[in-house]
């Protein structure tokens, strides 16, 4: 889907270990969308967000200096819809159902938590069987032989699972209790071709190992996996 009218502008407001901002920036190098990213740290946010983020969040797509989105979902339909570059399958059907296994992703991330906030071992082993079970469900759908969700395309549901990944690659790195064997082939497949992607490398502000790694000791501290790290 394209559209002529390119705004002259687009900012993204985010934080540098918020999965839900760099989908967008996903989103916007897929589409080869020029942008400037503004990297806000949640302990000094700047007095005037609330302006800019009617609900203090991020991430924000600011266009032409004035309008904002937010919505991590939202602003990558609308990066698919202004770029030239095809981000959506082409079928209405097709584009529906994309949403509809985006949207799905809320429930992984929700697992992902979990495994960050379990209290002991008994409760990680649970945590991570939700979320083996949950991407058991999901491999059902990747029908192709990839590297992406639909074959050679690269869409925005490729952008939506790509930090998710990410973040389970790290926890892999971090922790030795964690292992991505037990998922399904090809999302491990899939995984490992995103992990790869220009795009994907280029969305991670700094060292993405260091940034998360602090975001456990923060949101974690005293539970199972942050006391077990390496
Ligand atoms: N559903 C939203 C979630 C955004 C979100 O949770 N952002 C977090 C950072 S990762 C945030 O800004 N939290 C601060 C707050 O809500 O005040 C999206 O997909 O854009």
């Amino acid at each position: 889907m394209t559209n002529s009218s390119l705004p002259e502008s687009l900012e993204l407001f985010l934080f540098d270990f918020c999965p839900f901002a760099q989908r967008v920036q996903i989103s916007l190098l897929q589409g080869e969308l020029p942008y400037q990213a503004i990297t806000l740290n949640p302990a000094k946010m700047p007095d005037d967000f609330a302006t800019i983020s009617p609900l203090g969040n991020v991430p924000i797509l600011r266009v032409n200096t004035t309008e904002t989105i937010f919505e991590s979902a939202v602003i990558n339909d609308y990066i698919a819809q202004i770029s030239s570059i095809s981000m959506e399958p082409s079928s209405e059907l097709q584009r529906a159902q994309m949403r509809a296994w985006s949207e799905y992703s809320s429930g992984c991330f929700m697992a992902l938590m979990q495994l960050l906030q379990a209290k002991d071992k008994e409760a990680f082993k649970q945590a991570n069987a939700t979320l083996i079970s949950k991407f058991t469900i999901l491999s059902k759908q990747l029908l192709t032989d990839g590297p992406y969700f639909y074959g050679q395309q690269f869409t925005t549901i490729d952008a939506t699972y790509a930090p998710l990944f990410l973040r389970m690659q790290t926890i892999k790195s971090l922790f030795n209790d964690f292992s991505l064997t037990d998922l399904p082939e090809n999302i491990v497949s899939w995984m490992l071709s995103l992990l790869e992607c220009e795009s994907v490398k280029k969305s991670v502000m700094g060292d993405f190992t260091a940034i998360y790694s602090d975001f456990i000791h923060e949101k974690s501290s005293g539970k199972y996996l942050e006391s077990h790290l390496n």
